[in-house]
């Protein structure tokens, strides 16, 4: 597919999509959410892909949510067209089985905070601001923000979110566990990446159980969420890093993982 609203770019084994209208504070329309679809499935079905960073363009935003001028005269139909083809892209990145980035390098309102949401792992500049400001504008979130917010910092403060329209700045994301980690704007997608290599150096199969651990595991019984950990944890067994790690380990080298 032709992208003409993302940058796509595949290095060293890190994928990067770059949300690309500036003009408009990167913000999502259905054409750029089409596009985010099929870049991410690309991610999904290349081995050389270990990890995906999703960011914006410019300085001031990473997506300023969904695109107010191409919704404003929806029919409840095509709303909800909209709505589920966002929601399908966000399960699509969530349950990616391989990690996923939010270098978030600036606004991050409504949609793009819940893109950020989808993203295993947020990383933040200093000039981030975050918000589910739909309230305002006559909505409420539509791509996942009222079920994935208060699951990341909790009900009390997603209902003071979504409720309030409260836009928040990087500090008090930190502080409630919405940002895993803030920077200065020029050392974002450095630091990013410097961490992206990291994991994309674990071994891909480990990687892949515990995302599916902690995804399918969050919403059931205690009993059965650590029974899918056990399976889970014993597929790993079945792995040459898994021997090559502990082999490693007791000859005191660094291991070398080959994804397998
Ligand atoms: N949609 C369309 N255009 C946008 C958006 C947006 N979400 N945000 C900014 N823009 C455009 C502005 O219209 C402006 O365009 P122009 O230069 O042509 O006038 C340009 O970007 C720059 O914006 P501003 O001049 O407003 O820049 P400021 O620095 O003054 O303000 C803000 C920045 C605070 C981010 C401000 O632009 C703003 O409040 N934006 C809207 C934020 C918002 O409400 N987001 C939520 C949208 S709703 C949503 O995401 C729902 C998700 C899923 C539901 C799906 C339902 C079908």
């Amino acid at each position: 597919m032709e992208y003409k609203n993302i940058l796509f770019s595949v290095e060293e084994g890190l994928a990067t999509i770059t949300f690309n209208r500036p003009k408009a504070l990167n913000a999502m329309n259905s054409e750029t959410m089409l596009e985010l679809k099929d870049a991410v499935t690309v991610c999904k079905d290349d081995d050389n892909v270990r990890v995906l960073i999703l960011t914006g363009s410019g300085d001031k935003a990473f997506v300023a949510g969904a695109d107010i001028a191409q919704m404003q005269d929806f029919e409840p139909r095509d709303a909800l067209a909209f709505m589920e083809m966002g929601h399908e892209t966000m399960r699509l990145i969530e349950t990616l089985p391989k990690p996923s980035i939010a270098a978030v390098n600036g606004f991050a309102l409504g949609g793009g905070s819940e893109i950020s949401l989808a993203c295993d792992i947020r990383f933040v500049a200093e000039n981030a601001k975050f918000g589910q400001p739909e309230i305002m504008i006559g909505l409420i979130p539509g791509w996942g923000g009222t079920q994935r917010l208060p699951r990341v910092i909790g009900m009390g403060r997603a209902k003071e979110l979504v409720l309030g329209g409260v836009q928040i700045d990087a500090g008090r994301a930190y502080e409630i566990g919405l940002a895993n980690r803030v920077y200065p704007l020029e050392q974002l997608m450095e630091e990013t990446r410097k961490f992206a290599r990291k994991l994309a150096g674990m071994p891909a199969f480990g990687i892949k159980m515990a995302k599916h651990a902690i995804n399918f595991g969050y919403d059931l019984s205690l009993d059965n969420a650590t029974r899918l950990e056990v399976e889970c944890c014993a597929q790993c067994f079945s792995t040459r890093d898994q021997k090559e790690g502990m082999k490693a380990f007791l000859e005191k080298r660094k291991p070398n993982y080959i994804g397998r």
